[in-house]
């Protein structure tokens, strides 16, 4: 089982080179995240091209880092759901009520998932979002989301999410970016309670994305081996 989502944030390639990476690498990932560069680059049109190669057996996420009322929420992701993107990320920040708790019902309803951001991989998320932490986690452990974003640039954090988790026996998934050209090197994020890593251009601007792909399939094996052996 692989352990990889590719961020497929490129936009400077006509569509068909997605169609092109998709069906080269497909077999060798957990899933694919796409995103507002996506949106803004191939429109519409852009998703219902690749919602043909999508399998129900992977992740197709749909990453708006969505922060607003239930109902625009919910009118955002519809179109989405429709066309079978399966996983949809939003903040954590804007709490509950007329927000998160009625997208993750019509998820849930959709037999979608729900992943929330617990804090992020860029130097500033230091600023405000770690601590907004413990706030977060009241979220959390009320909607208790299929998955968390956790940065693997930061792993300490990682560790925070999954001992939050743990005690709270909440059972999300995590979630990890910051590989690659944001610092952190393949396999850290696993090993440190990660269950997947979000990796983009470091696969993306590959000359040999398979390659790539398949030697960090055999870091995180190397990885998850060494935990099962401590
Ligand atoms: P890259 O591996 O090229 O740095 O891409 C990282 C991907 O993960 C991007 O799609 C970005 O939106 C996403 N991401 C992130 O980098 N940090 C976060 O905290 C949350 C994210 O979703």
């Amino acid at each position: 089982m692989s352990r990889i989502i590719v961020a497929l944030d490129r936009v400077d390639k006509p569509i068909d080179w997605y169609k092109e990476f998709i069906t080269k690498t497909q077999e060798y990932v957990a899933g694919y995240k796409l995103g507002l560069p996506f949106l803004i680059r191939y429109g519409i049109k852009g998703f219902e091209e690749i919602s043909k190669y999508i399998n129900r057996e992977k992740l197709w996420i749909i990453d708006f880092k969505l922060a607003d009322i239930s109902h625009i929420m919910i009118k955002t992701v519809e179109p989405f759901i429709e066309m079978g993107y399966n996983t949809f990320i939003a903040h954590s920040f804007i709490g509950r009520q007329g927000s998160l708790k009625e997208l993750k019902e019509y998820l849930t309803e959709k037999g979608s998932k729900l992943v929330l951001i617990y804090t992020m991989s860029h130097p500033g998320a230091i600023d405000i979002l770690d601590k907004t932490i413990p706030l977060v986690e009241e979220v959390i452990a009320n909607i208790r989301p299929w998955g968390l974003v956790a940065p693997a640039t930061r792993p300490e954090m990682i560790e925070r999410a999954r001992e939050f988790l743990h005690k709270n026996m909440i059972e999300s998934k995590i979630l990890s970016p910051g590989i690659g050209f944001q610092g952190g090197k393949p396999g850290t994020a696993i090993q440190y309670g990660a269950d997947y890593e979000i990796i983009g251009r470091l696969i993306t601007y590959s000359d040999d994305p398979v390659a790539e792909i398949k030697e960090i399939n055999d870091i995180h094996s190397r990885v998850m081996r060494n935990e099962k052996n401590r």
